[in-house]
């Protein structure tokens, strides 16, 4: 991306102080994150540009992000740290439109430490910790919120994107991956039966957050607590247990999401009960029966949507999530098959570590 280009988008926007630099930041798959560094006193900032082929409606996406910020600031000691501030365009927008391209920008959160991998079990706890807190503070929110992206932890819906990419075949790739595809047939009927507690209201649904990977938590550099939830584009009504579950497929995996050394992937049983004893350190004393029960699963769940989803893209010919090399979504997906596996064959002792927890 051009220099001049992003400082022209950047200059459309409030902010304060004079530009110094715009740099790229962070891995995530789906937007493009740049830094902008001002002079001076002035506050730094985050550039984005959101990928509106992800998310069709950023405007959208962007009122959501604005009014949970607005609800959460409203209640934290310290509201410009304790979650993201946005700033809006100077025509009042909450977005820049420019060719095609929508762009957003918030308040860089300084003196803060994210993680791509978890280290250590305090700071599983402590992301735990996070997310219990981001889901107590928005259980009051009651505002309809767009639904970013259509049925995205809905494993109903991903069957049938699964079952209509299948038959379009659009790159020639089904026939290589028949094995990989069997994974996920042999599991469909009970990601569904999980699935229907969730329709037909047995597991409640509330505001989540979606995306609740390492990445997207930032800790306290000085004191090294969490701070706060970021990369707020996926947050809509669910299932919490979304979020606990994707976070254990992030925080417990010995390996890499990607990594070509399969003896490397697997489930760290001491960061699940580090990760779940923050969590439940927040959310015990409001969660119900249902949602306890299914609390280890949610584990299995997401990492299962995940390889169906890594899957599912590499047959469409790659083109949800940006990739390094020419097999990355192939290497993504059998590296989270195997922390799915992993997770199922610790299962009775996650079940067990989630029965004492919730009895303490
Ligand atoms: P993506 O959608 O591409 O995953 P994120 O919103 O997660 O983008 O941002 C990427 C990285 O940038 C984060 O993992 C974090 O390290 C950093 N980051 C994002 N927003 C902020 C912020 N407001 N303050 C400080 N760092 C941030
Ligand atoms: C994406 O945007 P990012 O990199 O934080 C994806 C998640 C996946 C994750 C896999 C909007 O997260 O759902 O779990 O990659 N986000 C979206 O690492 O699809
Ligand atoms: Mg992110």
């Amino acid at each position: 991306m051009n220099n001049e280009k992003l400082l022209a988008i950047a200059a459309q926007f409030a902010i304060e102080g004079v530009v110094e630099s715009i740099k790229p930041l962070g891995e995530g798959f789906i937007n493009d994150t740049f830094v902008v560094r001002t002079e001076g006193d002035a506050p730094d900032y985050i550039l984005q540009r959101k990928n509106h082929v992800v998310f069709p409606d950023v405007p959208g996406m962007m009122d959501n992000i604005k009014a949970v910020t607005e609800h959460i600031k409203a209640k934290v000691a310290d509201p410009m740290r304790e979650t993201l501030t946005v700033i809006p365009a100077k025509d009042g927008k909450l977005y820049v439109e420019d060719e095609g391209n929508f762009w957003a920008v918030c308040l860089f959160i300084a003196d803060t430490l994210s993680y791509d991998r978890a280290d250590s079990t305090e700071l599983a706890y402590q992301g735990g910790v996070g997310i219990g807190r981001f889901q107590a503070l928005l259980s009051d929110f009651d505002k309809p919120l767009n639904e970013t992206i259509k049925g995205f932890h809905n494993i109903r819906w991903r069957f049938q994107q699964w079952d209509a990419t299948i038959a379009a075949d659009p790159v020639g790739r089904v026939k290589e991956v028949q094995e990989e595809i069997s994974w996920i047939e042999a599991r469909r009927e009970e990601m569904m039966s999980f699935w229907a507690l969730v329709e037909n209201g047995t597991i409640p649904t509330h505001v989540t957050h979606n995306d609740t990977k390492i990445s997207n938590i930032l800790f306290d550099k000085p004191t090294g607590k969490v701070l706060c939830a970021i990369d707020l584009d996926t947050v809509m009504s669910s299932t919490s247990l979304n979020d606990f579950g994707d976070a254990i497929r992030s925080y417990t995996n010995t390996g890499a999401e990607d990594d070509k050394c399969l003896d490397n992937v697997g489930m760290s049983l001491d960061m699940f009960r580090a990760y779940a004893e923050g969590y439940l350190s927040e959310q015990r004393a409001t969660m119900t029966q249902s949602e306890l029960d299914w609390l280890a699963f949610s584990g299995r769940y997401i990492t299962f949507e995940q390889v169906l989803r890594f899957l599912m893209d590499y047959i469409d010919g790659d083109k949800y999530y940006k990739t390094a090399y020419a097999d990355h979504n192939l290497v993504r997906t059998r590296a989270q098959y195997k922390l799915l596996q992993s997770m199922e064959s610790q299962y009775g002792e996650m079940q067990a570590i989630i029965s004492k927890l919730a009895a303490l």
